[in-house]
């Protein structure tokens, strides 16, 4: 009895590092900004037929909608409450893409927004994408509800309430990241808002979650949350089946948070992979591919079983988040189709690819590049 309770207890939580894809399907796909009933075709026409495991989707709830600059990416990273709507579309377009894809065996990993809300500046009226009212400096989301007594403004210790120093844990949990409002996940409150929207997802058929921003909340706060999720949905899943966890934590080595506080909830983002794969490919610093002989763990890596691996990723392609100089993006085809190769050959870790789209570098945020602008002018002017 004892034997079959430990077998239980292993099971159970062992579950969550499982991605949970049909047998044989070892990889998903990052289809950022996608649409949703784009999506559910996609999977039909093409990510079904082509043993694709399942899509990562982009932020599915709630959101700040800024003018300036127009509609930016990253707006998607500022929930306003946990209702179903954005430009990617709404609450039935997302339960259709999600029957229709897990239907053909291609399962829905959400990323789930669940360190924050949107910027402190972000003003106050109902400018959100489902149209909910909010007053960002009164801390007021009466669509959650969420008041100030569930944020952590008292709690940060740096005179301007951000994070100034990322060697201070307690400010990477208890400060903002880049002006969002953080919030007191340490309230059961809190946590019991948060729970509430991944089950609505559960239920409807979600297989997982990313979790971002994981390093900006303490691994005992997610614990409590994930600890509260149901398992995944019948209808799809063998009963008992755990929700597959991904946290984002940025771990390059010297800093004070590592990924190893983060492995026993969940799989973690390594984004070590990324970054020296560039530096191999590219042949940077006397780098050849003949080093990978030992390629994983042997790097310094975090474990095979609990790590989430990619070449690049919707930041970093962009100049966001880190990896620095070295990671290869589609604007260097060729390299990038030999990381992602190499990638999808080697057994180390769960891989995820990218799905993105192109778009103009002469532009950064709606306004031209001084650059571009000189490079125009001298093209204009005569011999
Ligand atoms: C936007 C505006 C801001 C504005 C804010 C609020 O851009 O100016 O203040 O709204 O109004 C995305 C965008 C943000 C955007 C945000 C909200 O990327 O630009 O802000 O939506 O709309 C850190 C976090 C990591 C985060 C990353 C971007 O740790 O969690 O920053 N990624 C996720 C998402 C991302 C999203 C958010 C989180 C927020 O993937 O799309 O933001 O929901 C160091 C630290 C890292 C840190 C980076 C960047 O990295 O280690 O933890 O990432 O700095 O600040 C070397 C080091 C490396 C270092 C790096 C850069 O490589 O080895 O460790 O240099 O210094």
């Amino acid at each position: 009895m004892k034997l079959l309770l430990l077998f239980v207890c292993i099971g159970l939580s062992s579950a969550q590092f499982n991605p949970n894809t049909r047998a044989g399907r070892t990889t998903i796909v990052h289809l950022f900004e996608w649409r949703w009933d784009d999506i559910a075709a996609e999977c039909e026409r093409f990510l079904g037929p082509n043993g694709f495991g399942g899509v990562q989707v982009s932020p599915v709830n709630d959101h700040i909608v800024l003018n300036d600059p127009w509609r930016p990416w990253w707006q998607r990273y500022q929930p306003i409450s946990y209702k179903l709507c954005s430009r990617s579309g709404n609450e039935q377009q997302f339960r259709d893409m999600v029957t229709r894809c897990n239907n053909v065996g291609v399962y829905i990993y959400v990323d789930a927004i669940i360190n924050h809300m949107c910027g402190q500046g972000g003003g106050t009226g109902t400018h959100s994408s489902c149209g909910s009212y909010f007053n960002a400096g009164a801390r007021d989301f009466p669509s959650v509800p969420y008041s100030n007594w569930d944020f952590n403004d008292g709690k940060c210790r740096t005179g301007s309430g951000e994070i100034e120093n990322y060697n201070d844990a307690y400010q990477v949990r208890d400060c903002r990241l880049v002006g969002l409002l953080d919030l007191a996940l340490e309230k059961d409150y809190v946590r019991g808002k948060i729970a509430d929207f991944l089950n609505n997802l559960i239920n409807i058929g979600v297989a997982g979650f990313r979790l971002d921003a994981a390093k900006h909340m303490w691994p005992g706060d997610i614990k409590a949350i994930t600890d509260r999720l149901n398992n995944l949905n019948t209808r799809w899943f063998p009963g008992g089946t755990r929700p597959f966890i991904f946290q984002e934590v940025i771990d390059l080595g010297g800093e004070g948070i590592s990924f190893n506080e983060y492995t026993g909830i969940g799989r973690v983002t390594e984004f070590k992979y990324g970054a020296r794969l560039g530096n191999i490919i590219r042949k940077w610093n006397g780098e050849k591919l003949s080093y990978v002989r030992n390629w994983g763990e042997g790097w310094g890596f975090m474990s095979s079983n609990r790590a989430l691996v990619f070449v690049d990723n919707h930041d970093n392609q962009r100049g966001h988040g880190a990896g620095g100089a070295s990671i290869l993006t589609f604007w260097d085809a060729r390299l990038y189709k030999m990381g992602v190769g190499f990638m999808l050959a080697h057994p180390y870790g769960f891989a995820r690819i990218m799905s993105s789209f192109r778009w103009n570098r002469n532009f950064v945020n709606g306004k031209v590049r001084l650059s571009f602008c000189l490079k125009l002018i001298t093209q204009l002017l005569p011999p």
